[in-house]
């Protein structure tokens, strides 16, 4: 039996999103838009993925291959920001999402949470799917269709209020959602601004909206097996895991709050900072940097220099 007869309400949800830890939500049809589709196809077609086999499963432009008859997309904001912390001699820096705990993790627990209240609510099992960066699906085109921010010329979704630091989760759902439409933002609005291009060590944006993963050093230092190769090497400026400057430099992550949730504080995962020295002894499960592990740390952080002005 449902727990209450009347329609469900985006309102709800998002209350509950907040209880469960979530920074802010959206919601949006269980549809990606046609001008996404048609960036992501040229982009595979150009061979911007690299070696990131898992891009090319074209079922990522449309969900109800995740879950048949899905009608809504329901997106979740976590904002990870941390106070910018600079580059250090003979020490790697780790990008601010990755300070703390695997956001997979959390997002996983957090929409299990939702997905049982959704089932109660209703009284109907096997009607959501959750994601977090852990299924084919376009999950900065369905923020964007959710109201929740716009594309940056970094490729990353701006949020409205906490800027690019945040990580995006959904939920696909069969259920009808009554809720009112928010105003979606799909046109450029960086205006002249290039920093983030400007700014990029390895020039992987390669022009506005535009990436090539191979050349980007997240890719390197968090996707990619293996020794750092040589230029990719002599660009990084120090980071041993992911990096950030794309984001740093954006005029809209000056003034947005650092984050609030424990679970993205350095405290409670590997911090800002790794040596070589302490690699053996840092405890890495539960952490994005456990993707990389030990080996894959020793690379990046053979790799790092330590900044050059
Ligand atoms: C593949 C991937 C990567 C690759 C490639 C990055 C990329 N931009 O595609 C690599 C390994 C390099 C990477 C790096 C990072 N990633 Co990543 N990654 C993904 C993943 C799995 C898929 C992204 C994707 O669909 N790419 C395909 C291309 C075609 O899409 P796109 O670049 O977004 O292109 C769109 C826009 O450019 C737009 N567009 C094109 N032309 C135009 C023109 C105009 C005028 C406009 C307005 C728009 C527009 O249309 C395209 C299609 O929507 C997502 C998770 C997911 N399932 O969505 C996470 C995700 C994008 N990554 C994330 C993060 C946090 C990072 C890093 C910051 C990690 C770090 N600190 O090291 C870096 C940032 C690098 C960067 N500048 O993008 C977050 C981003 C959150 C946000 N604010 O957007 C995501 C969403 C994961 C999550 N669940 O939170 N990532
Ligand atoms: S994350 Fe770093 S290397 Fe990748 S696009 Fe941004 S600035 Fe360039
Ligand atoms: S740095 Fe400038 S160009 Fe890049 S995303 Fe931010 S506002 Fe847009």
């Amino acid at each position: 039996m449902p727990l209450n007869s009347q329609p469900i309400t985006f309102e709800e949800i998002y209350e509950k999103a907040l209880q469960l830890g979530w920074d802010d939500a959206g919601i949006t049809q269980a549809v990606i838009p046609l001008e996404d589709a048609q960036a992501y196809s040229l982009w595979l077609d150009e061979g911007l993925h690299g070696d990131l086999e898992y891009m090319t499963n074209r079922i990522r432009t449309d969900p109800k291959q995740l879950l048949p008859n899905a009608r809504f997309a329901l997106i979740f904001i976590s904002n990870y920001k941390q106070p910018h912390a600079p580059f250090k001699e003979d020490t790697g820096v780790v990008a601010s999402y990755a300070r703390g705990r695997d956001y997979h993790n959390v997002h996983f627990r957090r929409s299990k949470r939702m997905i049982r209240y959704l089932e109660e609510r209703s009284g109907q099992k096997n009607i959501a799917r959750s994601f977090s960066d852990s299924k084919p699906i376009m999950e900065k085109a369905l923020a964007v269709q959710a109201g929740l921010g716009w594309f940056g010329k970094n490729s990353l979704l701006i949020h409205r209020r906490f800027g690019t630091f945040v990580l995006i989760s959904g939920i696909l759902t069969t259920l009808d959602i009554t809720h009112t439409p928010l105003r979606i933002y799909r046109d450029a609005r960086c205006g002249v601004c290039t920093r983030c291009l400007d700014a990029c060590p390895t020039g992987a944006l390669i022009s506005p909206y535009k990436i090539d993963a191979a050349k980007c050093l997240s890719y390197h230092l968090i996707e990619k097996k293996g020794p750092v190769q040589k230029n990719i090497q002599e660009k990084n400026p120090g980071y041993a895991f992911g990096c950030d400057i794309c984001q740093d430099v954006c005029p809209h992550n000056q003034r947005s709050p650092c984050a609030t949730s424990s679970d993205f504080q350095p405290s409670s995962g590997v911090g800002a900072y790794l040596t070589l020295e302490e690699i053996d002894t840092i405890k890495l499960e539960g952490t994005p940097l456990k993707r990389r592990g030990i080996e894959g740390l020793r690379h990046n952080l053979d790799s790092s220099s330590p900044h050059r002005g």
